[in-house]
């Protein structure tokens, strides 16, 4: 018999768990169609067998947990004018993530590398988000002109003071523990510990597998924490770039460098998704994501240039319409939430 493929997504049962690798490490295993429906088909099969206690889920290749979707596909889609294909994408990661937050046994990723966008989607809706000392989690979407999705303007609101505008509006990198002290993350260990944690899951021992978490280093955001409610709290992107700008340090120049690269646009749609995310539940979010992706993909040129900029041209110079924050009309911003 010939080999088989290697699949992008693995799902295979292991003892007490049913266990989910997401396996494209050359991609740090962004997400694509194949994948989403992996998972669909593995909560479906899972949800109600009784033989599966609890789902493991981890990323293939030491480097990445998930990188994102595959935004390169997407924009391909939307270049090609397939409305339907860019559709069947998010409505179809969307679900993939409100069955994860409501498939009732536990859902573990063990992240140990990159976690972003997507990523963030197929584990923090779950019941335990472990991260090692080499996690790296983002929301880095502003800089190709999407928005954060996959339910996290559910998210994003809840956590402390301004931290989820901060993450949102900038895609900051956090590590493992700021993860952890964020929220986005529910426990820390170490990649040295990950064989034995495994192993516990497997057996059906949760008590086992958080035996080998621990306490977490202080957030490196420790310092700036003040300085974030302040700005980011400020209540609108204007108001947020001008509280930066009276804050006269080298973290808030920092700060509005990183704003005036990001898609105007994105920062002021993302800047409504989490005020309006703040008031409606997980599938109220994610409904009011699904709407504004048919608009922001397929309508709008910043994204097809961010992505050309950031993943196939790799000369990170967009050039962005409107060019600047100033320029910006908010009558146009708050049509993109009626379309
Ligand atoms: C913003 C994003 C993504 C990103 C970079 C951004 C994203 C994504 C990837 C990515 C990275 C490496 C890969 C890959 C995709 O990068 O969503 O296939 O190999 O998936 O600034 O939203």
């Amino acid at each position: 018999m010939s080999e088989a493929t290697e699949a992008s997504l693995v799902a295979s049962r292991e003892g007490a768990a049913g266990a989910i690798q997401m396996n494209r490490p050359k991609a740090l295993n962004a997400l694509n169609q194949d994948m989403i429906r992996g998972f669909a088909a593995a909560i479906r099969d899972w949800r109600h067998d009784p033989t599966v206690k609890l789902v493991l889920l981890e990323g293939a290749g030491g480097r990445a947990f998930c990188a994102g979707g595959d935004v390169r596909a997407v924009r391909a889609s939307a270049v090609a004018g397939d409305r339907a294909a860019v559709e069947a994408f998010f409505s179809e990661e969307y679900a993939v993530n409100a069955g994860i937050a409501d498939f009732g046994k536990p859902w573990v990723s063990l992240i140990d590398g990159v976690c972003m966008g997507g990523g963030i989607g197929v584990s923090v809706h779950g019941t335990h988000r472990i991260v090692t000392n080499h996690a790296m989690f983002a929301m880095p979407e502003t800089a190709i002109a999407l928005f954060p999705d996959v339910g996290t303007t559910f998210v994003l609101p809840r956590l402390p003071g301004a931290l989820g505008m901060w993450l949102a509006l900038t895609g900051e990198r956090l590590n493992g523990a700021d993860a952890l002290h964020a929220g986005l993350a529910t426990h820390f260990t170490t990649r040295e510990a990950l064989p034995a944690l495994r192993a516990a899951l497997i057996a059906g021992d949760m008590g086992a597998t958080l035996q080998l978490c621990g306490p977490a280093p202080e957030a490196s955001f420790a310092p700036q924490r003040a300085a974030i409610d302040r700005c980011f709290g400020a209540g609108s992107i204007p108001a947020i770039i001008a509280a930066l700008e009276a804050e006269d340090t080298d973290w808030a120049r920092e700060q509005l460098g990183i704003l005036h690269h990001a898609s105007p646009t994105s920062l002021f749609v993302t800047h409504e998704l989490l005020t309006r995310g703040a008031k409606r539940d997980l599938a109220g979010c994610l409904a009011m994501e699904l709407a504004l992706t048919r608009v922001v993909v397929n309508d709008h040129p910043d994204f097809r240039e961010g992505v050309r900029a950031v993943l196939v041209d790799k000369d990170h110079k967009p050039q962005w319409q409107p060019a600047s924050i100033a320029a910006i009309d908010k009558a146009a911003i708050r049509a993109m939430f009626k379309a």
